[in-house]
């Protein structure tokens, strides 16, 4: 088994709800559990500004599918939501990233586990950090000092807590 944790985020077709809908998604895949969600942080969005504020969360999850296997769940549950992607970095119904994989490190076509830009996007540190303050990103270190480190970069998006998931 490993800890797996998921970047969500949503700025179209009721983004909340967008968000709750992947959240049981992923609890029901095999061999998988949802241990903990970081709840709803909005967030202003990277990217083209002419676009709604988004909805971000994370989830931790305790699985037994390999790291590829998880990105091709999270592809379909994106796809079940009917993900449609209009321009880049422009507006989602929902995204499913994979942030990190236990302590693996991954970089193949498809997949580059860690994420890059964890410690660098608010919208996936904050909830990061909240479900778990002491997380260590593989080959880089402890995330709260990554953050720290440039707390006056111009990185502010403005990412606020908005509520548990009920
Ligand atoms: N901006 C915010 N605030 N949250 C996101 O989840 C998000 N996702 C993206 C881009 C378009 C880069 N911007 C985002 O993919």
């Amino acid at each position: 088994m490993q800890l797996a944790y998921i970047g969500l985020g949503s700025n179209l077709e009721q983004p909340r709800e967008q968000i709750k809908r992947a959240l049981q998604s992923l609890d029901k895949l095999p061999e998988t559990k949802l241990l903990a969600d970081s709840g709803f942080y909005e967030s202003k969005p990277m990217g083209p500004s002419d676009q709604p504020d988004y909805v971000n969360a994370v989830a931790e999850l305790e699985t037994a599918l390999d790291a590829e296997a998880l990105l091709r769940h999270c592809l379909s549950i994106e796809q079940q939501q009917g993900r449609i992607r209009q321009r880049h970095w422009g507006e989602r119904t929902i995204d499913l990233d994979v942030l990190l994989y236990g302590q693996e490190q991954i970089d193949t076509a498809d997949l580059t586990v860690p994420h890059p830009g964890i410690g660098q996007r608010d919208f996936v540190y904050l909830p990061l950090l909240k479900i778990s303050p002491d997380i260590v990103i593989p080959g880089e270190g402890a995330l709260k000092e990554i953050v720290q480190s440039h707390a006056s970069d111009e990185t502010d998006y403005a990412c606020t807590f908005a509520g548990n998931i009920e």
